[in-house]
């Protein structure tokens, strides 16, 4: 009788820490995928941690990549929250079922066009913040080769630029799709796709990443990186010779986003990064990792050296349209058949 009593109570304790271990972990740890700039990333998971003391573990990838990933694990999970990037590879990922719903408190305090994005999704992602696309060029480069200062997309067809264009791949690269979404609202698809096959006799190289080209022009690489005009402001504000164009046709612009992956295997702190990424705090943070995007939380003013999209002229972006599964394929196939295939 007694040689059982003493067993019983080690045994006991046993199954309480294995009852309780499972929760404890869920509870502290993120896995996120992470879209924007590096710096971006890393700052906001700093500020994340030591507001929940939730642990991060990142990944940093381009949109498309980053769809392609979460698309490729889709029967084994590893990511909870998809954090940034342009909206359409999320608006994607909701369709195809990669993403789930999750309405956070923090919707009702944002910006019309970041609540939409959360509507056309059935609230499987959310607009996070806002950015115009345009080009930035390289002043003393431009000086030197004695080219004029393009003021329009048509501008860098011209034949005086060949060789001097650098753009990212629309498969890797989010700001490169909505580059070629642009084009085909903004001429019409037949004359969108005219106006590509031109641009790629300018191009000298197609990069990964869609800052990648502007980054090149401030050190001298290319004289013209076609990006969002919020990367080339942060290439203004680090002092490099870099103008910033916002093209006289008009332009695009992207709602970037943010999503809990379908069977994250840390909801609860998944939830909690979203509810901590709406709020103002967490928003008030992009200039101080150099990210000049407009905020999607309506208290939080855009910093005073993002580009004035009152300034700029936009087009109407159909996101629902782009932004679907059948559209972005489609596209994506054409461009590779009828711009990429070419020489340049
Ligand atoms: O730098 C910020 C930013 O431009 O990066 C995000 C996006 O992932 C673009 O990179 P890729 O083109 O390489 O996908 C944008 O959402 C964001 O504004």
């Amino acid at each position: 009788m007694k040689r059982s009593i003493r067993f019983s109570v080690p045994l006991a304790a046993v199954i309480v820490i294995f009852a309780a271990a499972p929760e404890a972990q869920a509870a502290g740890k993120l896995t996120l995928y992470c879209s924007p700039q590096i710096e971006w990333c890393q700052l906001v998971i700093k500020e994340f941690q030591k507001a929940t003391g939730i642990k991060v573990a990142m990944t940093r990838k381009s949109s498309g990549e980053t769809f392609a990933q979460i698309n490729a694990e889709r029967k084994n999970p590893k990511g909870d929250v998809w954090w940034g990037g342009t909206g359409d590879p999320h608006l994607q990922a909701a369709e195809e079922g990669l993403t789930i719903e999750y309405k956070s408190p923090m919707l009702g305090k944002l910006h019309p066009w970041a609540q939409n994005q959360a509507k056309t999704s059935g609230y499987k992602t959310v607009g996070i913040y806002m950015g115009a696309l345009g080009f930035g060029y390289n002043t003393k480069l431009l000086a030197k080769k004695g080219l004029p200062a393009p003021k329009c997309w048509k501008d860098l067809t011209k034949p005086i630029y060949k060789g001097e264009v650098q753009i990212a791949s629309p498969h890797s690269s989010g700001t490169s799709y909505t580059t070629l979404a642009t084009m085909v609202q903004l001429f019409g698809e037949d004359e969108g796709f005219k106006f590509l096959q031109a641009l790629h006799k300018n191009i000298n190289q197609y990069t990964k990443s869609g800052s990648a080209p502007i980054k090149a022009a401030a050190r001298g690489e290319t004289t013209i990186g076609i990006t969002f005009l919020h990367d080339v402001v942060t290439q203004v504000i680090k002092g490099m010779p870099i103008k910033a164009v916002a093209p006289c046709e008009g332009t695009g612009f992207e709602i970037g986003s943010m999503s809990i992956i379908k069977g994250a295997r840390n909801l609860a702190s998944a939830k909690k990064w979203v509810d901590w990424a709406l709020s103002p705090g967490a928003q008030k943070l992009m200039p101080k990792a150099k990210a000049y995007q407009v905020p999607s939380n309506a208290s939080v003013a855009p910093p005073p050296e993002a580009p004035k999209m009152a300034d700029i002229k936009l087009i109407n972006y159909n996101f629902k349209k782009y932004g679907s599964s059948a559209e972005r394929k489609r596209l994506l196939k054409r461009w590779d058949k009828e711009v990429k295939a070419l020489p340049r």
